[in-house]
């Protein structure tokens, strides 16, 4: 397995985990057998993930803002650059928002494999009683009260008010903008640290992925055997593969409305970029390649490149941003949930400011999910439900990611009068035998 390369370790260990149980499902000790003794390893797998959550919004939040401090160098580019990726990204959640309300993956679930999914899971229910509760009692403001902690430990401490931390994690950026650089060095130095040791457990996490995957599959085929429920995670595959490709049609329009080049141009001189954000499911991994491409086959001068792409691939990732929006939608639709506008709006923010807190690494829009869910009083239980079909979803969203920032900077390069006409290379045959 060692030497496969990660997503394929992941592909065989959901196929492997649904002939295990489909197999073992023959035998009337089966089941009990997979939720007694292998059901728990994909839950462990899972509170990692969930373990990893806040740790991740703090180092990646702080360290992002924090390097915004290259901003006053060059404010008239940040300031696009910011605000076009916030819009992209606001309108990768509601194209998501829009696809899953059209088709309703969640809602071809059976009640009774609902009840199943909640029974399997108590401590969602309890969460379900109490958010139901609150949202009764909340006023009309609740829910910008809820987004200011009044300890941030107790916030970061439990997984249902994500938004409080990222609040402290963006306050705590912005001071140490603020600061004089010598005092704001050693901080910003941890903080660096701290992030990286975070990616570095979220690739131990990823390691076990494989088996996680396994056990997770293994438990939902023999715990929901309603072939009703696989129909569902396929509609609910469909629906997000059907809003990233809306999404790319997206870039290429505005490319072509706003820099003038034309959909071949675009997608010959990203394509490589996008094949290696899909086989490594990482934007971080992919941004050198990006980075080439953009610059010396899309024209990109390398003083917006340079400051454009690396922060896109921190905090832009439209992909990943609409694959929360359907995700949450698909797991409230499953569990029976009518989520109200203002719940849906709700999740447009959250979506849009969990998407800029997820790492450039794989698994990290799943990661963020959570807030997503805690934040909109869905069941987390809905992450079992979904994991399953994460991996391949990853590869998708990974690669609008890389697209996004790749449009962005074009976007960006021309505003600023920094995108070069064709032929900005010399010879294009010399050019392509490099
Ligand atoms: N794999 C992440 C990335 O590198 C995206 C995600 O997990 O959603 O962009």
């Amino acid at each position: 397995m060692k030497k496969l390369a990660l997503h394929w370790q992941i592909i065989i260990g959901m196929v492997a985990g649904v002939l295990f149980a489909l197999v073992l499902s023959n035998f009337s000790w089966g089941p009990t057998f997979i939720q007694d003794w292998i059901k728990p390893f994909g839950n462990i797998f899972i509170n990692a993930l969930k373990l990893i959550a806040v740790p991740l919004i703090l180092a990646s939040l702080i360290k992002g803002v924090s390097d915004l401090k290259d901003i006053s160098k060059l404010s008239q580019m940040g300031l696009r650059t910011i605000l076009t990726y916030v819009l992209t990204t606001v309108i990768a959640v509601s194209i998501g928002l829009g696809a899953v309300n059209l088709i309703k993956p969640g809602h071809s679930i059976t009640e009774e494999t609902r009840e199943e999914l909640i029974a399997n899971y108590d401590g969602d229910a309890e969460l379900k009683r109490k958010d139901a509760q609150k949202q009764k009692e909340a006023g009309p403001l609740q829910a910008l009260e809820d987004i200011v902690p009044s300890n941030i430990v107790g916030a970061a401490g439990k997984n249902e008010n994500m938004l409080q931390v990222i609040f402290f994690a963006i306050f705590f950026g912005i001071g140490l903008i603020l600061i004089p650089e010598k005092q704001a060095q050693p901080v910003k130095d941890f903080f660096d640290g701290f992030n990286e040791v975070i990616l570095k457990m979220i690739d131990i996490i990823m390691l076990f992925a494989p088996y996680g995957v396994f056990a997770l599959l293994a438990a939902l085929v023999v715990e929901s055997p309603s072939t009703d429920l696989f129909a569902a995670l396929g509609m609910y595959t469909l629906t997000v593969i059907l809003g990233l490709l809306l999404m790319i049609c997206f870039y290429i329009l505005i490319v072509w409305l706003f820099t003038k080049r034309s959909p071949k141009f675009f997608v010959d001189g990203i394509s490589p970029a996008q094949l290696l954000a899909f086989s490594t499911s990482s934007s971080a991994a992919t941004l050198p390649v990006t980075m080439e491409r953009v610059e010396e086959h899309l024209g990109v001068e390398k003083e917006v490149s340079s400051f454009v792409l690396p922060i896109g691939a921190t905090i832009n990732m439209d992909g990943t941003s609409l694959y929360q929006a359907v995700a949450a939608v698909f797991i409230a639709q499953a569990f029976g949930m009518d989520l109200s506008l203002g719940a849906q709006l709700g999740i447009i923010a959250t979506a849009t400011l969990a998407s800029i807190g997820s790492a450039a690494v794989p698994g990290a829009g799943m990661v963020m999910l959570v807030i997503v869910l805690a934040q909109a009083g869905i069941p987390e239980a809905g992450l079992a439900l979904i994991f399953a079909v994460d991996r391949p979803l990853d590869m998708c969203r990974t690669t609008v990611n890389v697209t996004g920032d790749a449009s962005v900077s074009m976007l960006v390069a021309k505003a600023v009068g920094k995108l070069k006409d064709r032929p900005f290379v010399k010879n294009w045959d010399d050019h392509y035998k490099k």
